[in-house]
């Protein structure tokens, strides 16, 4: 098929009032794949090469401008003509080439319009160059054209940062020319005609010069790399876009932009960026699920959530901050005060903050009711939001209470979060209308929500589930119910592996060193002690003196709430290593008689996370998890396992699925070793 046949169907072009309108049709997101250069290509070239067309508007159908380079191409050979042939023949065009712009210009689509001698576009519309997020750079002039239009700190903030400017701050900063109100393509043509009546010069970027000269332009860049030297860490496209802006503040634009290519190129082959892109596509994965495409969700326009303590309260304001009135219910009347208070201050918060303004602030607050009464709360809702303290027998008598009072058709879900949801389910006459939505603190912030279905929750409850995380923003995982559900129990390996391995040798203090180096904000011991060491797994009861953890909590060490636990804390809760939990380990150890010896840190991150990867495995082979990637979402969005490395599988493919697997031979012994992981092991197969 010739390369024409090829671009039809995805571009229209017309001339309208002596204007081309050259319009790109290509959903999802009209990226700029092959087929839409070739028809941006033929495109510009019939326009120029037209009489009847004084100017060039180029714009997109469907729900948005080009969303950037087609992400999916990465990693493959790139076809001609790619995005800087493109540019040049905007450039070199002796007509004004306007980019009409809506919904979200992102990635090498604004780079498009940056090429382009204008730029008009809707106020709803969003520009911006988050390539960042893929451990990239823009690679198509966006590093060069941007500080010439709008200086290098706006440059800084916009590239590095990576997050999208509304169209009236675009304006400010002049990367828009001007907002178009009522039909975009009426307008952007009306404009053209405007630039060609009033002989407008054709403004190429290229030709423009940076706000500050290479001297102060070299100061400004060296203090953003100061202040922002923490965000940086363990990423390398921060710091090659810094390298790109300093380029283009001094060096002609074509060596700037060779220069830009080069670290661009730098870029892609690198193994974060491949597991950066790899979570890109993962994330949007875990939404597809083995429902049928046509159940559709059900709607979820107002919540009674059962329980006002951390995760309730987190809960409901997750919902508030989503446009959706809560009713937040305790039995205990000072609790739901107290949980509304909270509510009302973390508002009062962002609004200080300036995230938010004091009249959204207000419009949440005033979404939220309190009640005591369970059954005049729940009677009315389309979902409730059970997260009373985790127990079985209080859940199960929560859940009778509420389906004896929630409506038909009501989703009733729980929070808990390694309890058996098909037991909590049994405990009502509806239990294909259960649910499990697990919340992760704080429920407000953390973007994971496991959906759990049940073993008869049925395929619109499910669905809704999913549809819940997309309404609360967050990235929503479907898990099978067992214990801990995807990321708790995936992750419950690191912990004991940990409280093993302090027992042969390394200190707390050294372990966690060399999982924070990995890449993690906190480690095993760092954690324990925040949450507490009664909380996770001590038997108050029975306890005697059978692991560290028992001893330390016998010995009233709960953590930094309650006399240290494996670190001391001073009264500013800053830890420092603790010889008393130092001994308790020691005389463990002697006790025990372990072996002792040293550890380097790679030996340490290897014996703490290939188990994991280990629990990963035996959780997709379960049936738990429906993939690989699905892990890798739960464990990056819920416990902050590090971005760049693309969260366990994928860490684990890139190690090698043999290395791991002769390694945990000794670690975890053969048995325990996941059949699905020697089996992709022993085929050269990948976990994604
Ligand atoms: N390439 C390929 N597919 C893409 C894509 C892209 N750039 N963006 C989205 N999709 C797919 C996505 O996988 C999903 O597919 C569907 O579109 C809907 O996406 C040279 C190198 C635009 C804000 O980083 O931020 O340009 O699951 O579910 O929530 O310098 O998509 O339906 O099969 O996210 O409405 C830079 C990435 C690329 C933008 C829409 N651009 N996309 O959000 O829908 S690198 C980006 C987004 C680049 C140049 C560099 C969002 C969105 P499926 P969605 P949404």
């Amino acid at each position: 098929m010739s390369e024409a046949a090829v671009a039809e169907g995805v571009s229209t072009y017309k001339v309208t009032d002596g204007v081309a309108v050259l319009a790109i049709d290509s959903p999802p997101v009209n990226a700029l794949g092959y087929s839409v250069r070739v028809a941006l290509d033929e495109g510009i070239s019939r326009a120029v090469a037209d009489d009847a067309a004084k100017a060039l508007i180029i714009r997109c159908d469907g729900r948005t401008f080009f969303a950037g380079a087609d992400i999916s191409e990465f990693g493959g050979e790139l076809r001609k003509p790619d995005l800087n042939d493109i540019f040049l023949a905007i450039e070199a065009s002796a007509k004004p080439v306007v980019a009409a712009i809506h919904g979200t210009a992102l990635g090498g689509g604004f780079e498009l319009a940056l090429a382009c001698h204008y730029r008009v576009a809707v106020a709803s519309a969003k520009v911006g160059l988050p390539e960042v997020s893929l451990g990239l750079l823009p690679g198509a002039g966006g590093t060069q054209r941007t500080p010439r239009i709008a200086g290098v700190e706006t440059a800084l903030e916009l590239i590095v940062g990576g997050r999208p400017l509304g169209a009236a701050k675009a304006q400010k900063t002049g990367l828009i020319d001007e907002i178009i109100e009522g039909d975009l393509e009426a307008g952007a043509v009306a404009y053209a005609r405007k630039l060609v009546e009033e002989g407008a010069p054709l403004r190429r970027v290229r030709d423009m010069s940076v706000d500050l000269d290479p001297e102060a332009a070299k100061a400004a860049i060296e203090a953003y790399r100061a202040a922002h030297k923490r965000d940086f860490r363990g990423f390398k496209a921060p710091g090659n876009i810094v390298k790109a802006i300093e380029a283009a503040a001094t060096l002609p634009f074509d060596e700037g932009l060779k220069r830009e290519w080069e670290l661009f190129e730098e870029l892609m082959s690198s193994s974060e960026s491949i597991a950066q892109r790899h979570l890109f596509f993962a994330e949007r994965t875990a939404g597809k699920i083995p429902v049928a495409r046509d159940v559709k969700p059900l709607v979820v326009a107002s919540v009674a959530v059962i329980g006002a303590g951390t995760m309730g309260s987190g809960i409901a304001t997750a919902f508030l901050n989503a446009g959706v009135p809560v009713t937040l219910v305790d039995r205990d009347e000072a609790a739901v005060e107290r949980g509304a208070g909270g509510i009302r201050k973390t508002f009062a918060g962002l609004v200080a903050k300036g995230r938010i303004t004091e009249a959204e602030g207000d419009r949440r607050s005033g979404l939220l009711t309190t009640s005591t009464d369970l059954a005049s709360a729940v009677a009315p809702v389309d979902l409730v939001m059970e997260a009373v303290f985790e127990d079985i027998d209080l859940k199960k008598t929560v859940f009778a209470q509420i389906d004896a009072a929630a409506k038909q058709g009501a989703i009733l879900a729980s929070n808990t979060s390694f309890l058996d949801l098909d037991r909590i389910a049994a405990a009502t006459s509806r239990p294909e209308w259960v649910i499990g939505l697990h919340f992760f603190a704080p429920a407000n912030i953390m973007r994971l929500l496991e959906v759990v279905r049940g073993a008869k929750t049925s395929d619109p409850v499910i669905a809704t589930g999913m549809a819940i995380g997309r309404q609360l923003g967050k990235i929503a995982v479907l898990s099978g119910v067992c214990d801990g559900f995807i990321a708790n129990r995936a992750m419950t390996p690191r912990m004991s592996s940990a409280e093993a391995l302090v027992l042969e040798g390394p200190t707390p203090a050294q372990v966690d060193k060399a999982i924070n180096d990995y890449g993690f904000a906190m480690g095993p011991f760092q954690m324990i002690d925040l949450v507490g060491l009664d909380v996770i797994g001590w038997d108050r009861e029975n306890s005697a003196g059978r692991t560290v953890q028992e001893v330390l909590c016998e010995m009233d060490r709960w953590g930094q709430k309650k006399n240290g636990g494996y670190y001391d804390y001073d009264e500013a809760r800053r830890a420092s290593p603790s010889p008393v939990a130092e001994k308790v380990i020691r005389d463990f150890a002697e006790k025990t008689g372990v072996p002792q010896r040293s550890f380097t840190d790679a030996e340490i991150v290897e014996r703490l996370l290939y188990p994991v990867v280990n629990e990963g495995a035996r959780i997709v082979e379960e049936g738990i998890a429906l993939r690989a990637s699905d892990v890798d979402v739960a464990l990056v969005t819920g416990y902050g396992w590090p971005v760049w490395t693309g969260g366990p599988m994928c860490w684990a493919d890139s190690v090698g699925l043999p290395k791991i697997v002769a390694a945990l031979d000794e670690i975890i012994g053969p048995d325990a070793v996941s059949p699905l992981l020697r089996k992709l092991a022993a085929e050269g197969g990948s976990l994604t």
